[in-house]
Order: structure tokens, then C-alpha cells, then sequence
């Protein structure tokens, strides 16, 4: 797509607003809300940890935009064009075509979900005793990095870990960091650097293209190579064109593209930005490491025509990413988000600034300034809010970076957030007037709040599957 089609929102032809869906709804889900007390019992039920709430008994689930999408009429259509043929689906190669056209890497390898792409990618390239620097971690990908025998090593900008901070590219890569770490432990440490388009624990924070470039012309240097998480890259694309110099003019797919040329491939969870509701894949420009990851993906994942994903799923995915840079969508997208978090901030609530791409992130440090960290105030916040209104949020602070594998102490992370998810296309602006009220009826009643302890702790991740209990007055 040139820059010349990029459709015109509402907005820049009337200068009235800023933004509209540009798709209407032709099929309905009834949702519900529960009473006071029946919400009480599931919260108890649920050892104070929205992971554990049945679905059923939530109002609106915004506990994460993963495989939570709205598919479009065209998609449920494609659905019905599924080759379920074990080997050499058609749909697989509409999929790998369609990857090379929008992100541009040669070769591809399709997997049921990110975290499957990230277990071929860590096995294929990381060795023990390597060390793995990113823009702050994942919890998915940082766990296959050290399952593979590496050591994750955060090089994000200092302004990435404060919330107030306004920076309009918080995902940035300090190269001053990177440039410490590669003298310190050697360039044949770091198979490569792991770079994530928008910023997920950061607040959904994006990169700039001067620093990717830049980022390219460190690596190249040392013969490092860069992998890209580009689950969120449509949203990452959107800020580049909306805050960087040079990028006004240019659609969401060129920037797409040209931010994907600086790195030597990537890993996706189809489940976000490219509108699924499941589904993955890798892709990588590099042969040797294609043939690694295609032979295990028959060992983990599936056949490397499907890697788990039927044949329509895969040409679900297909569509959704040529749905998903379109210009119009992502406005939209990213305009709900910023919709919700100035409603926020008109209350004075503390949120991570700038606002991200696909969530607000409450600031459970400010938000209970009386509850430490051990009392995990971000997972208190998220059941205070489910406990009012029956939304649904996820913890992203203590509970999630887990405990250090060496010391067994807790992580305790700069950042204790709650995170408010939005899943794309699926609620309206009146969904969002709702939980703003909602987030506002808890924020008035901080005081009264106190922490939670753990009763139960699982050994990986545990932030799935851990259990509380509020502590007393
Ligand atoms: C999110 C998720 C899903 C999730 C994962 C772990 C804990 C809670 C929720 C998944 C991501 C992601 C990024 C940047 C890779 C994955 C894994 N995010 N990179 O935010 O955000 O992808 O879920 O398809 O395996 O709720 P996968």
C-alpha cells in the first residue's frame, strides 16, 4: 500500500473528530453482570486471582487483547476455505506469502501461538551460558530464553521503568547499556538482541525507527543479529508515523516494513495484532537458523505447513494481517485506548504516560501508596475492580516477574501495574465510559483498602495459577 490509499478517517476530512471504527457490528455476544455477592463468592473461589475466574461470571473481560479479537466478516468466510490437508496446505502458503509482502523475512515457520515461536527461535540460536539483552522482558519469552540455557538482560531506556515519564518512544534500547554489556561479556555471548514493537510490560510502549537503525548499525558491528517480537507491531508502526519525524506521510505498512528490514527476523503471536483468535509463527531471513526451527517445529508443534494451526486458522491469520495495517484500524484501535486513559487522567487516576498501545496500565504504586509490594497492590487492584463492577484486569507487577532463579527472592519490578486490555473491535466507547466510572468508584475507596498474602505459589509463570487471600484491617 502507498501512502497516496491511505483511507480518510472521519476526522481528516471534517476536522470534527479524531476517529471511528471504521467497520460496523453484524454479530452480537450477550454479556452480563453478576450481583455484589454472587462476585464476592467467585473472587473467593478464584484465590483473588483474575486468572482463575471463569469467564461466565465476568462483565468485560479485559484481561488480555490475546486471541481475544473480533474477526471480520471476510475472515469467518476465509474460515470456510480451510485446506485440512496434513501436509502442504493451501492456506499455509497464502500465510507465508502474505508475511514476506507485509514484514518481509524469507522464511517462515508457523506455530500455534507466540510462545511456540519463541521456544523454536531460543533453541535454535541461544547456547548455555549466552546472555540474551531486550527492551524489557517477557514473561513467555524470557522463560524459553533461560529453558534454552541464556540470561535475560534488560537494556531499555531508564524511562521505560517510570510511569509519570513522558518520553514519546519509552520503548527505546539504550545503546550505552548494550554497548556496557557487549564489552563486558563478549559479542560471541549474545546470539542476538530481542527487540519488542511496542513495549508490553512498559505500559505498551513503543520503538522509534532512529533507534532500530541505530540499533542495526551497533549490532552489525559486532555480528549480533536482532530478533523482533512483533506481536504489537501495527500499534508500534502507528507511533512512529504519528510522533516521528518523516513518518506522517507513510502508511502503516511502509513503516511496518521498513522497521522490519533493520532486523534479522521475528516472532509473532498471531493472537494480537494480527486480529486471530489463535495462532503464530517465526520468520527469519537467515537459512541455517529456518532449518533449525522447521525441524523442530515437527517435534513441538506440527507438521511445518500448519505448526498447530488448522488450515483455517491459518488463512484466518492471513486475512487479518492485511486487515491489520490498514491505517483506518489501527487509528481506531489506538484511539479507544487513548479514549479510556483521558478519561482517567481527567480524574487525576494514575496511569502509565503516555498512554500504550493496547491497554491502560493503572498505577498500583500511586493507586495504594499504603500497600508494599509484598502485599501485591497491582493484584489487589485488579480484584477491587472485578469485586465493583465484574471487570476483569491482570496483575502485571511482583506476582508477575516471579522470583530470581539464583536467590529464590522475589523479583521486585520498578513497574506494579494493573492492566486494563483492550481486545480490538470488540467493545464500544460506551463499554469504556463504563469502566472508567468503575476504575474511579475503586480509586475513591483506596483508602480502605488493604494487601493480600500468598497462599499458594506454582513453580513456573505463577502468576497463572497463584492464590491469595486478603490480609485483615
Ligand atoms: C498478553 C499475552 C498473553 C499472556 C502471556 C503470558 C501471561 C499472560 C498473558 C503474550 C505475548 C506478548 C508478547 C509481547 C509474546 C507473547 C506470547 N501476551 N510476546 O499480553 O505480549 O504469545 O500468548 O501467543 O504465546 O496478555 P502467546
Amino acid at each position: 500500500m502507498t501512502s497516496h490509499d491511505i483511507p480518510q478517517t472521519m476526522g481528516q476530512q471534517a476536522g470534527r473528530r479524531s476517529w471511528a471504527e471504521p467497520w460496523k457490528i453484524k454479530m452480537v455476544e450477550p454479556i452480563r453482570l453478576m450481583p455484589p455477592e454472587a462476585r464476592q463468592k467467585a473472587l473467593e473461589e478464584a484465590g483473588y486471582n483474575t486468572f482463575l475466574l471463569r469467564s461466565e461470571d465476568v462483565y468485560i473481560d479485559l484481561l488480555t487483547d490475546s486471541g481475544t479479537n473480533a474477526m471480520s466478516d471476510r475472515q469467518w468466510a476465509g474460515m470456510m476455505l480451510g485446506d485440512e490437508a496434513y501436509a502442504g496446505s493451501r492456506n499455509f502458503y497464502r500465510l507465508e506469502e502474505t508475511i514476506r509482502t507485509y514484514y518481509g523475512y524469507r522464511y517462515v515457520v508457523p506455530t500455534h501461538q507466540g510462545r511456540g515461536a519463541e521456544h523454536l527461535l531460543s533453541q535454535a540460536t541461544i547456547k548455555p551460558g549466552d546472555v540474551i539483552p531486550g527492551n524489557m522482558y517477557f514473561t513467555t519469552t524470557r522463560i524459553h530464553q533461560e529453558l534454552a540455557g541464556g540470561t535475560f538482560v534488560d537494556v531499555i531506556i531508564d524511562e521505560a521503568h517510570d510511569p509519570a515519564d513522558d518520553h514519546p518512544f519509552k520503548g527505546n534500547v539504550d545503546l550505552a547499556k548494550l554497548e556496557a554489556l557487549i564489552d563486558r561479556v563478549g559479542a560471541e555471548k549474545i546470539p542476538y538482541v530481542s527487540l519488542a514493537g511496542t513495549v508490553n510490560m512498559a505500559g505498551g510502549q513503543p520503538v522509534s525507527m532512529a533507534n532500530v537503525r541505530a540499533l542495526r548499525e551497533l549490532t552489525a558491528r559486532h555480528g549480533i543479529r536482532i530478533y523482533l517480537d512483533a506481536t504489537r507491531m501495527m500499534e508500534n508502526s502507528f507511533f512512529i508515523q504519528e510522533r516521528e519525524e518523516g513518518y506522517a506521510g507513510k502508511s502503516i505498512a511502509e513503516i511496518l516494513r521498513e522497521f522490519c528490514s533493520y532486523t534479522d527476523g521475528a516472532w509473532m503471536s498471531g493472537k494480537k495484532d494480527n486480529l486471530v483468535n489463535i495462532g503464530g509463527w517465526l520468520a527469519v531471513n537467515d537459512e541455517e537458523v529456518f532449518e533449525r526451527a522447521r525441524n523442530m517445529v515437527v517435534v513441538y508443534e506440527g507438521l511445518h505447513t500448519y505448526g498447530g494451526m488448522a488450515g483455517r486458522d491459518m488463512e484466518a491469520l492471513a486475512i487479518g494481517i492485511e486487515e491489520a495495517v490498514q491505517d483506518d484500524y489501527v487509528q481506531a484501535r489506538v484511539g479507544q485506548v487513548r479514549y479510556l486513559g483521558d478519561l482517567l487522567l481527567q480524574w487525576e487516576i494514575p496511569i502509565v504516560q503516555p498512554v500504550g498501545g493496547h491497554a491502560i496500565f493503572l498505577d498500583a504504586r500511586r493507586f495504594y501508596p499504603h500497600i508494599p509490594q509484598d502485599q501485591f497492590p497491582a493484584q489487589m487492584l485488579a480484584a477491587q475492580l472485578y469485586l465493583d463492577s465484574g471487570i476483569r484486569s491482570m496483575e502485571r507487577g511482583i506476582v508477575s516477574a516471579g522470583r530470581d532463579p539464583e536467590t529464590g527472592d522475589h523479583r521486585y519490578p520498578a513497574l506494579e501495574l494493573t492492566r486494563l486490555t483492550i481486545p480490538r473491535r470488540v467493545y464500544t466507547q460506551a463499554h469504556m465510559d463504563v469502566i472508567a466510572e468503575a476504575v474511579k468508584a475503586v480509586y475513591d475507596a483506596r483508602e480502605e483498602t488493604r494487601g493480600l498474602e500468598m497462599v499458594y505459589e506454582p513453580a513456573y509463570l505463577r502468576f497463572f495459577q497463584a492464590r491469595f487471600k486478603p490480609l485483615g484491617r
